[in-house]
């Protein structure tokens, strides 16, 4: 007896993929419907997220998540592994388009681990490093005391400049030059104004150190290219791929010193090379291939006109709302922006108001920012700050008409708070909630 079997499709198979979650496990899918209602019906002035496109959330939910397969393209561990070559090498070669790289590693999982990935190729255990001081706007990965950083390696802080909140890179160069770190660590979670890789690649060569930037918070720009590239000025690069627009992970670039020479212990070997060995077997096992291939679509995306023109859009947007913030008589540090992000300081002079009491209040009002520690904050009561980012209400369409209502809005709860304290009258949170809601409803989620 003969019998014919229909042969499943790809294409039908990740097609049926929500309606396989919503059948096997409802409880899930509403959670993720309920995510997606809170996204579409609130205001995200976060500088820390994007929004990955629907065609790179495809690639993330494919079957190439099932791939077990250590190693790089040609040099694998695994059978079965060439289709993984050429997604990796995809990904490879866009993501060296898109910022004008030599090299490009496309394996690490997150923005943190791209950097311990780069710490612990370039030094060995008590190096010095020299980074800027988290409280102060760097990331905790750069030497925060609980990170592995700090366990490992000698870490010494820079700090932004008392009055005005920049970076002093004459006081950089002097501290670099007592120092004498190994590494220099430039690029920073929470700071406003245009970072000059040039001046930190002086500074590094002074001191005789390597620079690493990492720029996960510019990375957009840098693509965009309304913020210089460190590319061809650290040694190497590393961003996250969420912050710019594309799925979870991150990644290495590095420019004309990719195959510089590093001494190790065993001899010397090409920088490219010591990362990837600190890469696999050194920090991760098989790369997450659907994240890979997600950076691969992401990566295209970034080479389009639209996301460049996008970028502008979104520090103009930024530009625009400090500028209002600033008007309106708020305390928007350095006096306002370069990038896609603002700090606010809400204390101020009354420290009975904090960070997290504006962020609770905004929230309930239907608009989303970060509290934030800023430089020198010194309230008893918690950080006196808060972070706003343009990213995703660009991403989403939104712009001049809309920033002016959004800094109206931001304004009114702001403003309630400063004389309510740490409460905000239920008639101005359902007021300021429901035109939240309406503005976004008019730019549903790209
Ligand atoms: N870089 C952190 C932030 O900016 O919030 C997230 O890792």
């Amino acid at each position: 007896m003969t019998m014919t079997l229909e042969k499943l499709t790809s294409e039908a198979y990740h097609d049926n993929l929500q309606a396989a979650l919503i059948q096997f496990d409802p409880e899930v899918h509403k959670l993720i419907a309920k995510e997606y209602e809170r996204l579409q019906d609130t205001i995200q002035l976060l500088a820390a997220e994007n929004q990955c496109s629907r065609a790179a959330l495809a690639a993330l939910g494919s079957i190439l998540q099932n791939k077990t397969c250590e190693g790089f393209p040609a040099a694998r561990l695994h059978g079965g592994s060439s289709v993984m070559d050429e997604v990796e090498g995809l990904a490879i070669e866009r993501a060296k388009r898109a910022f004008c790289a030599k090299y490009a590693n496309v394996q690490p999982h997150s923005g943190t681990t791209a950097n311990q990935i780069v710490i612990t190729a370039l030094l060995r255990p008590g190096d010095k490093i020299l980074s800027m001081a988290t409280s102060h706007g760097g990331h905790y990965s750069h030497g925060f005391i609980d990170s592995i950083t700090a366990r490992f390696f000698e870490i010494e802080s820079y700090h932004v400049n008392r009055d005005t909140f920049l970076l002093d890179y004459d006081e950089i160069r002097k501290q670099a030059r007592r120092f004498g770190p190994k590494l220099i660590i430039c690029g920073a979670s929470a700071y406003p104004r245009a970072i000059d890789f040039a001046k930190f690649r002086q500074i590094a060569d002074e001191a005789g150190a390597l620079l690493l930037a990492d720029i996960s918070h510019l990375s957009a720009l840098v693509m965009g290219g309304v913020h210089a590239s460190p590319i061809d000025y650290a040694h190497v690069t590393t961003t996250s791929t969420y912050k710019p627009g594309g799925p979870r992970g991150g990644l290495i670039l590095s420019g004309k010193d990719y195959d510089r020479r590093i001494k190790t212990a065993s001899g010397e070997t090409q920088l490219w090379q010591l990362i990837e060995k600190t890469t696999f077997p050194g920090i991760q096992g098989t790369p997450y291939f659907s994240n890979i291939a997600a950076k691969a679509v992401f990566f295209k995306e970034a080479l389009s006109e639209e996301y460049k023109a996008r970028q502008v859009k979104v520090v103009e947007n930024s530009k625009r709302l400090a500028s209002i913030l600033l008007r309106k008589g708020y305390n928007v540090l350095t006096g306002g922006t370069d990038n896609h992000l603002m700090l606010v300081n809400i204390a101020d002079n009354s420290s009975h108001l904090t960070g997290l009491s504006a962020q609770q209040c905004l929230e309930r009002c239907g608009i989303v920012v970060d509290k934030m520690l800023l430089p020198y904050d010194d309230n008893p009561n918690g950080p006196s700050g808060i972070r706003l980012g343009t990213p995703i209400i660009t991403k989403n369409g939104m712009g001049t008409a809309e920033i002016d209502l959004i800094a109206e809005l931001v304004d009114t709860v702001l403003s309630n708070l400063k004389s309510s304290g740490h409460a905000i009258d239920q008639s101005v949170a359902d007021h300021v909630r429901g035109q939240a809601k309406d503005l976004a409803n008019e730019f549903p989620l790209r």
